[in-house]
């Protein structure tokens, strides 16, 4: 708080703004008890962390999370290797340490690494975290906002369980973790490192850094900015994938109930450190880090995701010369174009509209004509059997008069020769 007379300038978007003049106050004005301010604010707030556990069935992953946070989740059905897929399932709880309250949600993969093609495990993972992601930016740009009610389930912390096969990382873990590395916090883990011999475990490490390196995978970097924690960080940093035992049991040592394994030769103390690296484990992400995370999550990952969404919907902040633009130019520019293409379409309807009539009218002629044509040729045909009946009919006619004829010649002749016959019939009688 001391103040000087130094002038320190201030620019602002490197702007040549007047300089800002550091003064010196002439008593307590009280202002340095902003800090307390806004600590008290934040644990009237509660706190919101959210934990996404990631590992084959059976690593231990659930018994981890009973570990860290002390407690016992709900959570002690065993899963079957038995899932076409991978799932992601989600609990919240409300924990409560002094009179900080923290809302804790932690989500668990179900069915990873039991498929028999694992190409696209990953899939489910990444659709849940952008899931939360594009439901915190829907509620941003809602415009009644209600951000500091709103639920934030953004995955803050990725546990990254790795199988202790001591034979470095299987590809699904290799593959998985590039996908994930540019949208949440990694920090990889060795899992049930109680089977694994302490020659063995560090070659391990040595193994398993080298192929994220080699692969290019991003891990979470503990912060060494912060001069108060910057030294166990970067020590921690060394570390890294920590090597971790979990167990929901407890044994009595020396008048102690601690959390522990028991095996015929012996205890696995989950909270030693020469036993395991447990306790490294929960000071990085609970004691430490955890603001840092929460932090990371909104600056960065989220950051990235808004940026490519909103860049998929056509915002940008600079045109196409490179000068600024606002959000209204580009609604504007998009409304634009928008209606555009709404005309072009419509004149495009019309121009097929008005060729589909044309084709329809020349068909309905062709129909037309043919129709005249078959007219014709039944009139035609009509008269030729019109004639033919007619001629048929005079024939007939004829006929019948030729007959008639006859018939009357027979009867005059049946009558005249009458007296011919009674000669005849005289001459007969003679
Ligand atoms: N050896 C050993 N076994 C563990 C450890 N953590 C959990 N287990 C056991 O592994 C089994 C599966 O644990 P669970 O937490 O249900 O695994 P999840 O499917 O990953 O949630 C249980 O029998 C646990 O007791 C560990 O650190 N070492
Ligand atoms: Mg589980």
């Amino acid at each position: 708080m001391a103040a000087t007379d130094v002038e320190k300038k201030h620019g602002h978007g490197g702007g040549d703004l007047a300089g800002i003049r550091n003064l010196n106050l002439q008593g307590h004005v009280g202002f340095d008890s902003l800090p307390d301010q806004l600590v008290n604010k934040s644990v009237q707030q509660k706190f919101t962390f959210n934990v996404l556990c990631i590992g084959e069935t059976g690593l231990g992953k659930s018994t981890m999370m009973d570990s860290l946070f002390n407690t016992t989740f709900d959570s002690q059905q065993n899963s079957t290797h038995s899932f076409p897929n991978v799932r992601l399932k989600s609990k919240t709880y409300e924990l409560l340490e002094s009179n900080v309250d923290l809302k804790l949600t932690i989500v668990e993969t179900v069915g990873y690494g039991d498929q028999i093609n694992k190409d696209n495990s990953f899939q489910a993972i990444v659709d849940y975290i952008d899931t939360q992601f594009e439901n915190y930016l829907q509620e941003e740009l809602k415009i009644k906002r209600s951000l500091s009610t709103y639920h934030d389930t953004r995955a803050h912390a990725c546990l990254y369980f790795i199988c202790p096969t001591g034979h470095g990382l299987k590809s699904i873990d290799l593959v998985c973790m590039k996908k994930l590395d540019s949208k949440i916090n990694i920090i990889p883990i060795i899992a049930k490192s109680d089977t694994i011999s302490k020659t063995e475990l560090q070659r391990f490490k040595i193994k398993i850094m080298s192929e994220l390196v080699s692969n290019g995978v991003q891990i979470y970097q503990f912060p060494t900015d912060d001069e108060t924690v910057a030294e166990t960080n970067s020590s921690m940093n060394n570390h890294i994938p920590f090597a971790v035992v979990g167990s929901t049991e407890f044994t009595k040592i020396n008048n102690k109930m601690i959390r522990a394994r028991q095996y015929p030769w012996g205890t696995v103390q989950v909270e030693n450190e020469n036993h395991c690296d447990f306790v490294k484990l929960r000071e990085m992400l609970i004691r430490i880090n955890m603001q840092d995370m929460m932090e990371q999550t909104h600056t960065h990952h989220y950051e990235l995701y808004r940026r490519m969404r909103l860049e998929q919907m056509g915002f940008s902040d600079v045109g196409a010369d490179n000068k600024p633009v606002s959000f209204q130019e580009t609604y504007e520019q998009k409304r634009q174009e928008h209606v555009q293409a709404l005309q072009r379409k419509e004149e495009e309807m019309r121009q097929s509209f008005v060729v589909r009539v044309k084709e329809k009218e020349a068909e309905l002629k062709e129909a037309e004509k043919e129709l005249h044509t078959k007219f014709d040729s039944l009139k035609k045909q009509h008269a030729e059997e019109k004639k033919k009946l007619e001629e048929e009919k005079k024939r007939l006619e004829e006929e019948i008069n030729t007959f008639n004829k006859r018939k009357l010649a027979i009867m005059q002749a049946q009558t005249q020769p009458q007296s011919h016959t009674h000669t005849l019939g005289k001459s007969k009688k003679k």
